[in-house]
């Protein structure tokens, strides 16, 4: 099933449930560093960047394409860490980690929404999105789980 919204159309899955891709970006030589970008309700909180699947895509392609919109990174695509649910917002969001390798100085959501990106030592990271996305902070636990050990 698809849906329009303003400049994008939204897919769901057979439950009614948003589809969304997102990639813990960490950095490609320092697997405790792990990228964030700012809330676009909230500049202040820091969130893992992601969004919602066009149709005819698959999930990894949507995952890359949204991390270069909203932070202006690229690298190599790793592992997935799973399908995440948030069943208060009904979405589905298939995780995966990206090796950065490349960083733009300028972005898609740089510009048109002075969208900002950080990168936080892991425990830090994980503070942040504990602190205002708790199932986020899950995410990230789980790359401790999926990856070597730190
Ligand atoms: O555009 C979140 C947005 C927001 C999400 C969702 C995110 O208007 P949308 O539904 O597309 O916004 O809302 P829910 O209700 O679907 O979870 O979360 P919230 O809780 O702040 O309303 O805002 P943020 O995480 O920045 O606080 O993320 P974004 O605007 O930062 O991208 O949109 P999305 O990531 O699912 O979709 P797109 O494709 O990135
Ligand atoms: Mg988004």
């Amino acid at each position: 099933m698809v849906k329009d919204k303003p400049n994008s159309t939204r897919v769901y899955d057979d439950d009614g449930y948003r589809k969304r891709a997102a990639c813990v970006c960490v950095k490609e030589n320092d697997q405790n560093q792990i990228l964030l970008v700012s809330s676009s309700n909230e500049s202040s909180s820091w969130i893992v960047p992601g969004g919602g699947l066009e149709p005819e895509e698959m999930p990894p392609e949507t995952a890359v394409r949204e991390v270069m919109e909203e932070a202006g990174v690229s690298g190599r695509l790793g592992v997935c860490l799973g399908v995440f649910e948030n069943n208060e917002r009904k979405h589905r969001t298939t995780v995966y980690v990206l090796h950065v390798t490349d960083e733009l100085s300028e972005w898609d959501d740089s510009k048109t929404i002075g969208r900002r990106r950080k990168w936080f030592r892991f425990d830090e990271a994980l503070d942040h999105l504990t602190a205002h996305k708790p199932l986020m902070a899950q995410w990230l636990l789980n790359i401790a789980k999926a990856e070597a050990p730190r």
